[in-house]
């Protein structure tokens, strides 16, 4: 334990010092600190989104990059992981709350075998800033689950998250089962997730795979407002 000689006063960092700061912070899983960091730059003057990205991806890219290799393991990435959530649950109402007018529906999941949220949360919390209602059904969906929820929210959209390739061919199980169903065209499908990319959302016919949280809400709204546009939506 450092003693009171060594602490570090977060507000007294500049904000370049204060989120390398956040990135170590981040990197030891000090949720408390993560919490005072974001709430400092919002109180700078930084906008929500640009505290999101820079501040807490960033640091997150860092322990994923030493999990790969070897030098980060679970109990310590989970650790990473809580302390981001109390950070983005700072900036979960001031995103969603732009005022934006209501967009349309998403229903989004973290397939089956995929325990991994935080890439998921983001999305539906951008998502939810722009407008749209999301329901979230968590981690770990099978097929049902989705379709399920297909049936009773009647979503504009089925968003899909997986960051396994074990878990990624799961996509086009449920893509799939609802052609098998004759509802694949109900619905606008959007994928996203760290080890997928373009080609793998159009193989599995998806209508888009989504690289980030910011392009899955521009495609969400390009999607919805050609629907709109078409005389039998
Ligand atoms: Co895991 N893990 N993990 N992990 N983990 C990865 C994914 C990995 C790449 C790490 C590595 O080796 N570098 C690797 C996968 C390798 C592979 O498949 N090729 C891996 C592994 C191997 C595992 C385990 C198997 C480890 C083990 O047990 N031996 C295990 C699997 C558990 C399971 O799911 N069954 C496991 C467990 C875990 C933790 C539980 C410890 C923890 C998850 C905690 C949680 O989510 N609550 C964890 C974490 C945190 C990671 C890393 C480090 C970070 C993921 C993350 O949150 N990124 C990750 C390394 C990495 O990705 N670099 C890793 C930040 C997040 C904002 O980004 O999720 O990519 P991301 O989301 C982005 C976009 O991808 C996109 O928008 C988001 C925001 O911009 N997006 C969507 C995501 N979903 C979308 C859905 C959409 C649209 C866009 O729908 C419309």
């Amino acid at each position: 334990m450092a003693d009171d000689d060594d602490e570090i006063i977060l507000s007294e960092l500049d904000d370049e010092e204060l989120v390398a700061q956040m990135f170590d912070d981040l990197y030891d899983g000090m949720k408390e600190e993560i919490e005072e960091g974001t709430r400092i730059l919002l109180d700078r003057g930084w906008q929500p989104y640009d505290v999101l990205t820079q501040a807490l991806v960033g640091g997150m890219t860092v322990v994923g990059r030493d999990f790969r290799d070897g030098i980060l393991f679970v109990p310590e990435v989970l650790l990473a992981a809580n302390a981001m959530k109390g950070g983005m649950a700072i900036l979960k109402p001031l995103l969603a709350e732009t005022g934006a007018p209501r967009m349309g529906k998403m229903v989004i999941g973290t397939v089956k075998g995929d325990i991994h949220d935080i890439g998921k949360n983001l999305v539906s919390m951008m998502m939810e800033g722009a407008g749209f209602e999301v329901v979230d059904l968590g981690i770990n969906n099978a097929v049902e689950k989705y379709l399920e929820a297909l049936e009773t929210e009647k979503p504009d959209i089925l968003g899909m998250s997986a960051l396994l390739t074990t878990t990624m061919p799961y996509m086009k199980v449920v893509i799939d089962t609802m052609k098998e169903q004759g509802i694949r065209d109900d619905y606008i499908v959007l994928v996203g997730g760290a080890p997928l990319n373009e080609e793998f959302g159009k193989a599995i016919g998806a209508d888009a795979y989504c690289r980030d949280a910011a392009v899955a809400v521009e495609t969400a709204k390009q999607f919805v407002a050609r629907r709109h546009n078409q005389p039998n939506a």
